[in-house]
């Protein structure tokens, strides 16, 4: 007689995940499904339906090689009750199993269906990060704004990471002034590492592409990790060819290179097929051997243990209507250039077909072009969260949404970002070489040929001037704004309203 069923999501792909730990392998059965409610609840990028399939198929069969019976439900299996609680339900009909346990998901919406499904289910924590909810908490409780340098500091002293006894290394927990260097054209990345699709990834492919193929974006070539032991090798890969430069060309952008010297681990860590500190600590030991200088390995570590773990306590903290905010009621569709549509900006070009083509951008580029873009326009958060949540590999709930309705749109009020991620054309200039070959001219500020930019910018802290004005991050550029010559502000309002109006009659911009 089964007594358990374990429930393992999608991303929930790890050897010591809690409820395998806490799971029989007698005497318990796993649960291991791929369901439609998944794979549509969010038209997810082609890429990373293939990935979290292709990757479960082959955790379900090293959990097989360890002992576990795995009940694992293929997605054109005709019994396929097409969602998770769906088929928790059919097989503890089919085991008579009476409870069934699982590891928290990333998302409200299914911590939520599973705690209202009519069979008993236990859900535990999930130990897979450096902070509890408790943890996070306990270091929210009584503070007035929840930044994320001091909660790192804390992660820096609890782990011990770059810590020389209870000093940071190198005398200063923050490199980050080091870290905004421009790219020169003639950089030349590795890249990450890439892997031939084996014949359980094949299958998977040809499921995607039959089953899927309306979705945005390119499911070839496929490249990505599926199994713990390809991902620590693009672990080391990353450790080898590009941590010693990612802090210098951490924000930097260029045409034609989708990656520079970023980690492209997200999606590895956040299906589960990586651990947090063990990314951390290889860095680490690259910093300590001498490999990679201390602003590169402060930086990518303080992105794991500092942002990721800090985003994450926050998609809890806040609780399930994070996602819904919106703050500066900003309601204008998203437009179509985000779904390969035509656009004449060269910067939203390169970032949105790199994003169709890899389900990646890095960080700058989903911060300050795509995400800077849509807050200016005025786009109503949740479809621009909605649009994260399906583009990128790496997008599940608990990352996303405070990433993008916290510290992109500003839609939690504040929550997250102190003030809102704006800039001009001239930042985008700065960091990248998209302007050169642009239809519009980054230079200039108005009139026909004006970067979008440029005029949205100074529309948006007009119209949000109530809420911005006293913020003492933003008096400068309220200051500049003001001191304009009253008939150079009236052009520059019209030109950013003529740029909405053809955002809103669907027109090319
Ligand atoms: P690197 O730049 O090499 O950084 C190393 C690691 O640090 C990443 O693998 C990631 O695990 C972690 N990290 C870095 N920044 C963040 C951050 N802000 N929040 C959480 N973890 C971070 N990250 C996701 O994992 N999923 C998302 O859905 C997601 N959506 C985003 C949306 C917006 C609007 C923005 C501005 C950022 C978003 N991020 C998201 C954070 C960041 O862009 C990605 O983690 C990063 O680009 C992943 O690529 P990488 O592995 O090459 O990262
Ligand atoms: C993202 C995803 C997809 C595309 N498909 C499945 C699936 O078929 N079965 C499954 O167990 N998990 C899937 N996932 C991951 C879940 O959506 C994820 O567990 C939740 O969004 C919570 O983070
Ligand atoms: Fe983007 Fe403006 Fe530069 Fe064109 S000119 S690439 S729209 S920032």
């Amino acid at each position: 007689m089964v007594s358990r069923l374990v429930l393992v999501l999608g991303d929930q792909l790890s050897e010591g995940l809690s409820a395998l730990r806490e799971g029989n392998r007698e005497t318990d059965r796993v649960v291991m499904a791929e369901v439609l409610e998944e794979a549509t609840y969010v038209r997810h990028h082609p890429k990373k339906i293939a990935l979290v399939f292709a990757a479960m198929r082959k955790f379900a069969a090293a959990l097989e090689d360890a002992g576990w019976t795995v009940f694992y439900t293929q997605m054109d299996d005709t019994e396929n009750a097409g969602s998770i609680v769906g088929e928790v339900l059919r097989r503890a009909e089919q085991t008579g199993a009476q409870e069934v346990i699982c590891t928290e998901p990333g998302e409200w919406r299914l911590i939520n269906k599973l705690t209202h499904a009519p069979v008993r289910t236990r859900i535990l924590q999930d130990d897979r990060f450096l902070a509890s909810h408790a943890d996070f908490e306990t270091w929210a409780e009584g503070r007035k704004a929840l930044r994320m340098e001091y909660f790192y500091r804390d992660m820096r002293r609890k782990t011990g990471l770059l810590m020389d006894g209870d000093q940071p290394a190198g005398g200063q927990w923050n490199f980050d002034h080091d870290n905004r260097k421009p790219a020169p054209g003639d950089l030349k990345p590795e890249g990450p590492l890439r892997f031939e699709p084996d014949n359980v990834t094949g299958d998977v492919l040809a499921l995607v592409e039959a089953r899927f193929d309306g979705h945005f974006g390119d499911l070839r070539p496929f490249w990505f990790a599926t199994t713990r032991a390809q991902a620590l090798e693009a672990l080391a890969h990353f450790i080898r060819h590009a941590l010693p430069r990612f802090g210098d060309y951490q924000d930097a952008m260029l045409r034609g290179e989708d990656f520079l010297y970023h980690a492209i681990l997200s999606p590895y860590l956040n299906i589960g097929l990586l651990g947090p500190l063990e990314v951390c600590q290889a860095a680490e030991q690259a910093y300590r051997d001498g490999h990679a200088p201390l602003n590169a390995v402060e930086g990518f570590i303080r992105q794991i243990i500092g942002w990721r773990e800090y985003v994450r306590g926050i998609y809890f903290l806040e609780g399930p209507d994070y996602a819904q905010r919106n703050a500066l009621r900003q309601t204008r569709d998203l437009p179509a250039m985000y779904w390969g549509g035509e656009t004449r900006m060269a910067c939203m070009q390169a970032a949105i077909g790199q994003t169709a083509r890899e389900a990646y951008a890095h960080h700058i580029q989903r911060l300050m072009v795509t995400g800077n873009f849509a807050l200016l326009a005025g786009i109503d958060p949740s479809q621009v969260s909605q649009w994260y949540l399906e583009v990128y590999a790496d997008a599940f709930e608990w990352v996303e949404a405070p990433n993008v309705v916290g510290m992109s749109q500003f839609a939690d009020g504040g929550v997250i970002a102190s003030k809102p991620y704006v800039s001009s054309g001239a930042y985008i200039n700065k960091m990248s070489d998209y302007c050169k070959g642009c239809a519009y001219k980054v230079a200039q500020k108005t009139g026909e040929g004006a970067c979008p930019f440029n005029t949205l910018y100074w529309h948006f802290l007009d119209r949000h001037r109530e809420r911005f004005s006293k913020n003492a991050r933003m008096g400068n550029m309220y200051g500049t704004w003001d001191r304009m010559d009253a008939d150079k502000r009236k052009l520059i309002l019209s030109d950013a309203e003529a740029v909405l109006a053809k955002l809103d009659a669907g027109e090319v911009v």
